[in-house]
């Protein structure tokens, strides 16, 4: 099974995958944990480049660089993981880039999807858990970080809204998706989001 976790920075993501891991480990269940970029040597030199030193690139570049390192993080250690039988959690997927450069940088999206589907050669995630926060209380929270952590934090409202709206667009399509309150407290966004994947995971 291939879970992923979405939403807007600062919407708890990591901190909901380290609970979740938690859980995973409490009730017996192996499960690899990943993030997106990173995961690999080339997906976490992508990481440093773009959200560590700040390559300024065009939003295509940025698009194409995410891919990248994406196609190598599905080759080198998704399929594989899955391949074993393992419960994979992963920390952004492909949804970021139709969020980020596409409903954020206004590219072209279904450019972006094909893009998307040449990296991940057609894996989609069977359960996709939204973390879903109003773009005021994000700006509360990053307001508690003393510097912009990378260029995204820096972008302003109006982007983090068009992102948020993103999200909430691709979600419509049901399926995969779960919108879940981010507004709530973490052990009780813990809480909602077990609820969602423990069916699943006993099915
Ligand atoms: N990106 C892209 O553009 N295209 C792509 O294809 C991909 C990514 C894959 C990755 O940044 C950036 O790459 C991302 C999109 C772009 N940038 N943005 N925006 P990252 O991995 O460094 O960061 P992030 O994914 O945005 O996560 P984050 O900033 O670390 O936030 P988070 O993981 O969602 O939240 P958190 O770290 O768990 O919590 C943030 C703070 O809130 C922290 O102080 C917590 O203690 C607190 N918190 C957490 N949960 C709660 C709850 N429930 N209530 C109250 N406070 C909470």
């Amino acid at each position: 099974m291939f879970l992923t976790i979405e939403g807007v920075e600062g919407s708890g993501k990591t901190t909901l995958v380290q609970a979740l891991h938690e859980r995973f480990a409490l009730a017996g269940i192996d499960v690899l944990v990943t993030r997106e970029p990173g995961g690999t040597p080339a997906g976490n030199a992508v990481r440093e480049m773009i959200l560590r030193s700040r390559l300024d690139v065009t939003p295509l570049t940025e698009a194409f660089l995410m891919n990248g390192a994406r196609s190598e993080h599905v080759t080198e250690k998704i399929r594989p993981a899955l391949a074993e039988g393992r419960i994979v959690l992963c920390d952004r997927f492909a949804d970021s880039t139709l969020a980020y450069q596409g409903y954020g940088r206004g590219l072209d999206l279904p450019t972006l999807r094909l893009l998307c589907l040449a990296a991940t050669g057609g894996l989609e995630p069977d359960l996709t858990l939204l973390l879903d926060l109003p773009v005021e209380r994000l700006r509360d929270r990053l307001a508690e970080r003393i510097a912009p952590e990378d260029p995204f934090e820096g972008e302003d409202a109006a982007f983090h809204e068009r992102v948020r709206h993103g999200y909430l667009e691709l979600a419509k399509s049901g399926g995969r998706w779960r919108i879940l309150d981010a507004t709530l407290s973490p052990e009780a966004l813990v809480d909602a989001a077990w609820d969602v994947v423990q069916p699943l995971v006993a099915s």
